[in-house]
């Protein structure tokens, strides 16, 4: 059985392994290679169910497949994991490993590293990224993440956890980047141990909430771009056909669920959740924070820098992954305009406790920028309506 650890893990000569693994990968062309697998993602083959109930079972064979033909190059790797949530992630970002624009060979010498960057699906150009620097916006990915784990359902968790999924992409993108674009994510090598690491939440999840299994009716659907696949087949990392483990995975420590019976007796004050609705993703990416003021004056527009930060979301945008935009009426295939509608859920408890604001008057602001680094308004973000719910 492979398993997979977390990237931050590796020892230097497991490191050293996959990055000459990867960097023969890369340069290979032809099925099954890097440049092949990138391809199914977005452009040209756009097959990620993104925004549909089969996202986390699509991806757990997309980087299983991934991962075993990476292994015909060297089977003694595995696909590592990047643990965004992580204490060191929180402190310092994205994992060395990645990071790095070159890395140094046995013999002295220093090469390209190509978990930093890969090639794109015509060989035109490597990736790029431009990650934000603010790891507070990353702490609020992984109070999404929290939350999703308290989801009692597969399908509920499924949409949950594909949201601070997202941040994450569009928060490593950065300005311009290929990791917050979904046509391009998939020629970044980070992209593989982000979902190997969004794939181990759905096993933590699935340790912790044992008794639920996606609706009976989407068992046996078969997942685009991987004929002899179902659902079904994805349910179980450790069977024969996946084969795979997290390390560690045994000793996660679960969420505890409310029990209501117990709600009665808990001195544990309501989470302050703010909920985006109706967003769209068929646009630009944007990276958005959310600031708190205490409206005790009518607070204008213009003066919104005077908040505190209370938590941030990504709009992982799917811009130029259809050339056919404006006719999507004609299509009803999974790519369907409304199913790349999304939510976001946002936990403010945090800063609204420090503030001391609870029972008080106060206001949310947004302070958004797009893929160009430029700051936009609220108003032009592709967002229906913004609610604010306490549990
Ligand atoms: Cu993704």
């Amino acid at each position: 059985m492979k398993i997979r650890k977390e990237i931050r893990q590796l020892t230097a000569s497991e490191l050293l392994a996959l990055r000459r693994a990867m960097a023969e990968f890369q340069r290979r062309d032809g099925l099954n290679s890097f440049i092949d697998l990138g391809g199914y993602h977005g452009i040209p083959r756009r097959l990620c169910p993104h925004g549909s109930s089969l996202f986390l079972p699509w991806h757990r064979v997309y980087i299983t497949q991934f991962e075993d033909a990476l292994r015909t190059i060297d089977p003694s790797v595995t696909l590592p994991y990047w643990d965004w949530t992580s204490r060191e992630s929180l402190s310092s970002g994205i994992a060395e490993a990645h990071g790095n624009p070159n890395y140094q060979e046995q013999n002295g010498l220093m090469q390209p590293n190509p978990l930093f960057s890969g090639p794109i699906e015509d060989r035109s150009r490597q990736t790029r990224r431009n990650p934000s620097q603010n790891t507070a916006q990353l702490a609020s990915y992984a109070a999404s993440v929290s939350l999703a784990l308290e989801r009692q359902s597969y399908t509920e968790f499924n949409t949950a956890i594909e949201e601070p999924h997202g941040s994450v992409h569009v928060w490593v993108g950065g300005f311009r980047g290929d990791m917050s674009s979904v046509p391009r994510a998939a020629y970044d090598p980070i992209f593989w141990s982000h979902h190997a690491n969004v794939d181990r939440q759905w096993a933590i999840w699935q340790r912790c909430q044992r008794n639920s299994r996606p609706p009976e009716a989407i068992l046996n659907q078969e997942l685009p771009g991987f004929p002899g696949w179902t659902v079904a087949d994805t349910l179980d990392p450790t069977n024969s056909r996946l084969d795979y483990t997290y390390e560690g995975l045994e000793n996660v420590i679960c969420p505890q669920p409310n029990l209501p019976g117990f709600e009665g007796f808990s001195t544990r004050q309501p989470k302050i959740i703010v909920e985006v609705r109706d967003i769209d993703r068929n646009g630009d990416s944007f990276l958005v924070d959310l600031f708190v003021n205490d409206a005790v004056d009518s607070v204008s527009e213009t003066t919104n820098l005077e908040g505190t930060f209370a938590g941030s979301f990504g709009i992982f945008g799917a811009q130029g992954l259809h050339n056919d935009h404006h006719d999507h009426q004609d299509h009803h295939d999974h790519h369907d305009s409304h199913q790349f509608k999304s939510r976001q859920h946002i936990d403010i408890t945090e800063t609204i406790d420090r503030l001391n604001l609870r029972g008080k008057k106060w206001q949310i602001q947004l302070l958004a920028t797009n893929s160009d680094g430029e700051r936009v308004s609220s108003e032009s973000l592709p967002i229906g309506a913004i609610t604010i719910t306490s549990h």
